[in-house]
């Protein structure tokens, strides 16, 4: 029996006479979540005959993958706390105790499938597969559908490939030969026209004001951005801004970071192949909130308790900047002027 089907077993050993089975993505859960969420649902149906139930917390707000929800036939339900009826829970594309996810301190969830960084509270679960090598969790799932021959439908297969593009930026960071191996596997199922409409997915007015604000907010510190947006529309929004600023010649790295729901969200971008963004927001955020992410690319959020959103924006940026070196003195140069 191959590596692969032996995990499956044990995975579905771990869910096996479950009364209610609830997979849990991470908050304002992104493709590869909602992806891997899908997966792992159809996987456990098909083989066990259990019908599990996906529920998210926080908000589907970019416009692609509220495209993607919908494609997929809105297979997820909001909740605005835990259920505590679960007696089987599956953590998706997070772990216990990361700060981005429902499941309370203190319950264990049975299923962990993640490829983050190992948490201690992982270790719990009956079952866990964490590899912090591989690029998406939607990798993990293909290889878990395939060692069992599930077949998938098209809708599926192209949600799990946009979930492998979108968490590798098209393979080009932070991918292993899985991911290029899964990418490769689900090419020719992949409904092309579908996912075209979930990646080009049109976006409400205040989209373009939202980024106009990001744009006239961006300050460059010698290959440094920082944009401090204001009040987000939906927390995701710091992230694509993170990413098109990227892209401005000359720069290392990106920090944006706005406001949503009394909630600082902070989101990193780093355009060198040896810098570290998650261990520079973990320094910047340290135990006022919770951070984590990976080379390329990092996130977090801290809470605000009613106090102003600026303030505490401003002691970041500045935090940030001094750990990259930037002189205290340095004025930050408009991106638009
Ligand atoms: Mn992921």
């Amino acid at each position: 029996m191959s590596a692969e089907l032996q995990s499956v077993q044990r995975l579905l050993e771990a869910v096996r006479g479950a009364k209610r089975f609830v997979i849990l993505p991470h908050n304002d859960p992104d493709p590869d979540a909602i992806a891997a969420a899908v997966a792992l649902q159809q996987l456990v149906y098909l083989q066990l005959g259990i019908e599990g139930q996906i529920l998210y917390h926080g908000i589907i707000g970019r416009a692609e993958n509220r495209a993607l929800t919908q494609y997929l036939g809105n297979p997820l339900r909001y909740v605005a706390a835990w259920p505590e009826d679960a007696d089987c829970v599956a953590l998706v594309d997070t772990q216990p105790g990361t700060g981005n996810n429902l499941l309370p301190i203190g319950v264990t969830a049975h299923v962990v499938i993640d490829h983050h960084p190992r948490q201690e509270l992982t270790s719990h679960a009956l079952f866990a597969d964490v590899r912090s090598n591989v690029g998406a969790t939607s990798t993990i799932l293909v290889g878990y559908l395939n060692a069992t021959r599930v077949e998938m439908n098209p809708q599926l297969a192209t949600a799990l490939f946009y979930g492998i593009k979108a968490d590798t930026l098209d393979l080009g960071r932070s991918a292993s030969s899985a991911d290029v191996a899964a990418y490769l596997t689900l090419l020719p199922l992949v409904d092309a026209e579908g996912l075209f409409a979930i990646e080009h997915a049109q976006v409400p007015p205040e989209y373009f004001r939202h980024l106009d604000a990001a744009l006239n907010a961006a300050h460059i510190y010698d290959g440094v951005v920082v944009s401090y947006i204001g009040l987000l529309p939906y927390p995701d929004l710091v992230a694509e801004v993170a990413d098109l600023l990227s892209r401005l010649q000359h720069t290392r790295w990106v920090m944006c970071i706005g406001e949503y729901r009394d909630t600082l969200i902070i989101s990193v971008r780093c355009w060198q192949r040896a810098g570290n963004a998650a261990q520079l927001i973990r320094t910047v955020v340290g135990a006022q909130g919770v951070a984590g992410g990976h080379g390329s690319m990092a996130a977090g959020h801290i809470s605000l308790g009613g106090c102003p959103a600026l303030p505490l924006a401003q002691q970041l940026i500045q935090r940030a900047l001094q750990y990259l070196g930037v002189p205290e003195n340095m004025d930050g140069k408009p991106l638009i002027t």
